[in-house]
C-alpha cells in the first residue's frame, strides 16, 4: 500500500516531523489564518441556513485541511477548480465571502457571481466530477502558450467511479499536462462507504493505470498536503506531467444541511477521527513550535469572524437578481435570437409562485385560534 505523508503528529503517540523547506514561520501562521477563515466561514454558513437565511449548505468542517494546505502550495497564476465541498476556497484568493453566501442563498450577486478568469477559481461544481476535464484543458491549453501555470482540482472518492475522473486522468497523462488530482477520501459519499465505491485500497494507486505518480497523505494534517501539493506541482512544472494525491480523512459532518447520517452510519465512529481535526491539531503543532499562543489565537480568530460578519451583512444587502439573470453569461458574444424569444416568453408568464401555507390555517384575523383547521381536520371532513 501507498505510504502516507504526515508531519503534524496526533499530540498523542504520533510525534511531529520536522517542518518542511519551504514553509517559514509567517508561512505557519498565515496558513492557519486561512485554516480559520475557512472554519467560521463554515460554521456561520450552518447557522445562516438553519436560520433560513440561506438555502441548503455543502459543510466541510474536518477538511479544511485539505482545501487551505494544498492552495498555499500553489502559485498565484495556478488554476484550482472546487467541487461544492470547497466552496469558500476562492476567499482565500479574493473572491469576497458575500458573493460565495449568496451563491448559497440562490442569488448570483450583482454581477452574477465571479468570474472565474479574475481569481483564477474555476466555478463552484455540483455535478460530481465534470469539472476535471476542464482543470485539464485549462492546464494543457497553458502548457501549449509555454505559460508556466499549472492547475488542480478537488474532488471526493465517490468522484472516482465517474467517467469524467478517468477521461481527465487518462488524458493528462498521455499529453504529461501539468495538473494534480486532488482526492479528498473522506470515506463516504453521502451514504455510499468507500468499500462499495472501489476495490482499491487506496485512491493513490488508481494513477498507475494512468503513468502517473500517486501520493497519499493524511488529509487532517494540512502540512502534508501542502507538501505533497508542492512537490507534484515542482514536477509538473519540471515538465513531468501529472500527479494524483490522496487526501486520506473521515467525514465528520453530514454530507451537507439536509442529510441525516445517523440513517446510514454508526455516528460513535466519528470519535476515532475528531481529535484529527486540522484547525486544533495546526494550533497544537504551532504552539509546540512556540509560535502559536492564546492572544495571536484569540486575535486571529476574531479578525475571520469580524471578515465573516461583514460577509454577512453585505450579502443580505444584495438585491434579487431576478430570473431573467438566467439568461445572462451564457455566451461571450450577446445573446442568440432563440435566447431573446426565451427571455420575451418568461417575461410575459413567469410569476412569483403562490405561497401556500402548511399546518393550522387560522380564519380572518379575529384572534379566535380555534378558528384554524388543519389538513386533518378537512379530510375528516370529507
Ligand atoms: C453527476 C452527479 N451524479 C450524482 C450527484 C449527486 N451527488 C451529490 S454529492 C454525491 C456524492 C459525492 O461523494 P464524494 O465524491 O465522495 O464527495 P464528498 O461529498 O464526500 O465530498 C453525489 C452522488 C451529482 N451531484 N452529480
Ligand atoms: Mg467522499
Amino acid at each position: 500500500m501507498t505510504e502516507m505523508l504526515r508531519i503534524i503528529g496526533d499530540g498523542r503517540e504520533i510525534p511531529d516531523a520536522p517542518v518542511p523547506d519551504g514553509l517559514a514561520e509567517k508561512d505557519l501562521i498565515e496558513l492557519y489564518r486561512w485554516l480559520v477563515l475557512l472554519r467560521v466561514f463554515d460554521e456561520r454558513s450552518v447557522a445562516l441556513q438553519r436560520q433560513g437565511r440561506i438555502g441548503t449548505y455543502a459543510l466541510y468542517w474536518g477538511e479544511e485541511g485539505t482545501q487551505a494546505g494544498a492552495l498555499y502550495a500553489c502559485e498565484d497564476h495556478d488554476w484550482v477548480f472546487p467541487s461544492y465541498r470547497q466552496n469558500s476556497i476562492g476567499i482565500l484568493r479574493g473572491v469576497p465571502a458575500s458573493t460565495v453566501l449568496a451563491w448559497w442563498r440562490g442569488y448570483g450577486g450583482d454581477l452574477g457571481f465571479y468570474n472565474p478568469r479574475d481569481h483564477r477559481v474555476g466555478p463552484i461544481c455540483v455535478s460530481i466530477a465534470t469539472h476535471l476535464p476542464h482543470a485539464v484543458g485549462v492546464a494543457w491549453a497553458a502548457k501549449t502558450r509555454g505559460d508556466r501555470a499549472a492547475s488542480l482540482s478537488w474532488f471526493g472518492d465517490g468522484a472516482t467511479s465517474e467517467g469524467d475522473f478517468h477521461e481527465a486522468m487518462n488524458f493528462a497523462g498521455v499529453w504529461h499536462v501539468p495538473t494534480i488530482f486532488f482526492c479528498v477520501n473522506n470515506q463516504w459519499a453521502i451514504s455510499t462507504p468507500y468499500k462499495k465505491q472501489t476495490a482499491t485500497d487506496t485512491i493513490a494507486e488508481k494513477a498507475a493505470a494512468y503513468g502517473m505518480p500517486g501520493m497519499r497523505v493524511d488529509g487532517f494534517d494540512p502540512i502534508a498536503c501542502w507538501k505533497a501539493t508542492r512537490e507534484a506541482l515542482d514536477r509538473a512544472r519540471a515538465g513531468g506531467g501529472p500527479s494524483l494525491i490522496e487526501a486520506y480523512c473521515y467525514r465528520l459532518m453530514p454530507h451537507g444541511t439536509a442529510d441525516d447520517p445517523r440513517l446510514y452510519r454508526d455516528e460513535s465512529e466519528k470519535d476515532r477521527w475528531m481529535h484529527l481535526e486540522p484547525v486544533g491539531r495546526m494550533n497544537g503543532f504551532l504552539r509546540r513550535l512556540g509560535i502559536m499562543n492564546d492572544d495571536l489565537e484569540a486575535s486571529i480568530r476574531d479578525e475571520a469572524k469580524s471578515e465573516i460578519a461583514d460577509a454577512v451583512t453585505q450579502m443580505e444587502a444584495m438585491k434579487h437578481p431576478g430570473q431573467e439573470i438566467l439568461f445572462d453569461h451564457t455566451y461571450s458574444s450577446g445573446r442568440p435570437w432563440n435566447f431573446d424569444e426565451g427571455l420575451e416568453e418568461l417575461r410575459h408568464t413567469a410569476r412569483a409562485p403562490e405561497v401556500k401555507p402548511v399546518g393550522p390555517q387560522p380564519g380572518p384575523d379575529t384572534g379566535d385560534v380555534s378558528a384554524g383547521r388543519t389538513d386533518k381536520d378537512r379530510l375528516q371532513e370529507g
